[in-house]
């Protein structure tokens, strides 16, 4: 099991050893070490997986960077939404503070003077902890440490700490833990309470020559190893699973979206899965697939997936790629979007980027735009500027009916319709024709039977050699990205059938 810890490997206020730094005159002015350390938030011993027990709620500055071009508001937004993290995480935001500056700082992230005055304010507030809304390079954060006199963490931190909070199954703890390690490696520190020493026993015996950072670094990576070969072994199960549905040839939807926007309520609603919904970040982190069925019948493989934000850490994106496979896999994506949250366009943009960085950024989406019952306004507003969305209530069950039919077009544009003649004597092709589209014309012609059926760009190619239009339809693979995909014909979005 790892341990509980936000990226660094001494105490916070006691007797780290900052040996050749110049360290010991930052102590935290407070004087007693045992006060302005109280345990908990930035450090966490014990076993990961569960709920953390803390002893107490951490007090916590936030600080952020407004760079050029970045609006007051964008930043104040990151900062609220930040906020949330860490009381997600069970702390209390006490202050907040803003720097502007053309770029970080490359050692201390915020400038040496702002500095001085965070370290000034994090005493007046009594915070125990500062959390920065960027990534802190290691380096940064271990001169923000001596500076402020307390912990320095960032936002993937905190991320990192929820995910750890609310994985369950084996692969999500698995996941999590993975993630954690890639962002403590680089972070470990030579001196102070190390892992072995933490763990005690045996494995604290360091080998002839051998640093304690060394040790660490190697239990580390030996622990990191142990869970890859672990997801891997998880992952192969999956794929026998997955390939299961695909001879199943049931289409499959994945439900993605901003972290909190409603999947797992749209799942329940649409299938009565009774996934877990709460109003808490980060609820879901296991995939959950049930059957629902479209307008017409057809049934599909809908999925809720865990939820994105804004600067995800790539050690997390990393580490659920196998999950995430799903989404890539999908047939489509119905992006949710809270059109209650104060910036649901840039929302939209988070998940995107996401989505292109796990490469599922080719997978046709359908836009819901969700919370209408309490955003019934700006809902309208966004279904209008983004055609071919649709707005819902996951709770009311309100525009559930348009989705679906929204859903059951956007798949069928997802296939064209083709003109094949067979051969009488192929009566398998025929059949096969049957199995595998949607056969929408089959008449008798003079050497065999002429059919116009819908197919996928897979069976299309497969067909191939039957067909009259001659077009290889390979590489339209019906999967670009926006409401309307300007690859295919008219139809795709709002007529539920082109069909001849
Ligand atoms: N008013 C309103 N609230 C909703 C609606 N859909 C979901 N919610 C609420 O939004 C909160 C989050 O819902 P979830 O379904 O857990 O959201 P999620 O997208 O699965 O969130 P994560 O798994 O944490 O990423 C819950 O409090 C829901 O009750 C809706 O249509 N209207
Ligand atoms: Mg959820």
């Amino acid at each position: 099991m790892p341990e509980r810890h936000w990226g660094h490997d001494h105490p916070t206020g006691g007797e780290r050893d900052d040996e050749g730094t110049g360290g010991r005159g930052d102590r935290p002015p407070t004087g007693d070490p045992d006060t302005s350390h109280r345990g908990g938030f930035g450090d966490y011993g014990g076993e990961s997986g569960g709920l953390i027990e803390r002893t107490f709620r951490e007090r916590i500055v936030v600080v952020g960077v407004q760079r050029p071009g970045v609006d007051d508001e964008e930043v104040e937004r990151s900062l609220d939404e930040l906020e949330q993290l860490v009381d997600t995480a069970g702390a209390d935001v006490v202050a907040r503070m803003v720097q502007r500056r053309d770029a970080p700082e490359p050692a201390t992230y915020i400038g040496k003077g702002k500095a001085g005055e965070l370290r000034r304010l994090s005493d007046e507030v009594d915070a125990d902890t500062v959390v920065f809304d960027d990534e802190l390079t290691p380096a940064q954060q271990f001169n923000l440490e001596r500076l402020l006199g307390r912990t320095a963490i960032d936002r993937t931190a905190v991320i990192l700490d929820i995910f750890g909070q609310n994985a369950s199954s084996q692969e999500g703890k698995a996941q999590v833990q993975l993630a954690q390690y890639r962002y403590r490696l680089p972070r470990l520190r030579g001196k102070g309470r190390s892992l072995s020493q933490q763990a005690g026993g045996i494995g604290a015996r360091r080998g002839p020559g051998e640093t304690q950072l060394e040790v660490d670094r190697r239990r580390i990576l030996r622990r990191m190893h142990k869970l890859e070969a672990d997801l891997r072994a998880i992952a192969k199960h999956r794929d026998t699973q997955r390939k299961a549905r695909r001879r199943s040839r049931l289409r499959a939807v994945a439900i993605v979206g901003y972290t909190n926007a409603g999947k797992s309520t749209l799942l329940n609603a649409l299938t009565e899965a009774g996934v877990l919904v709460e109003n808490r970040l980060f609820a879901t982190l296991d995939a959950t697939t049930r059957r629902a069925d479209l307008p017409g019948g057809e049934p599909v493989l809908v999925t809720d997936t865990v939820g994105f934000i804004a600067k995800l850490p790539h050690q997390l994106v990393e580490a659920f790629k196998s999950t995430l496979e799903v989404v890539t896999e999908a047939d489509l994506l119905v992006h949710v979007v809270d059109a209650s949250a104060p910036d649901p366009e840039a929302n939209i943009a988070a998940v995107r980027s996401v989505l292109h960085e796990i490469g599922a950024g080719r997978v046709a989406e359908l836009l819901a735009f969700n919370k209408s019952d309490v955003a019934a306004g700006a809902a309208a507003e966004l279904v209008a500027s983004h055609p071919g969305s649709v707005a819902i209530s996951a709770v009311t069950g309100q525009g559930l009916p348009d989705l679906l039919q929204a859903v059951a077009n956007r798949l069928r544009a997802l296939t064209d319709v083709v003109e094949l003649h067979v051969p009488f004597s192929r009566g398998d092709v025929l059949a096969s024709l049957h199995r595998e589209g949607e056969v929408l014309v089959e008449a008798a012609g003079e050497a065999g039977m002429v059919v116009r059926a819908r197919l996928d760009a897979a069976a299309a190619s497969r067909f191939a050699e039957y067909r009259v239009d001659g077009r290889d339809s390979s590489g339209s693979g019906g999967s670009a990205r926006s409401p309307h995909p300007s690859s295919r014909s008219p139809a795709s979005g709002s007529s539920p059938s082109r069909s001849a």
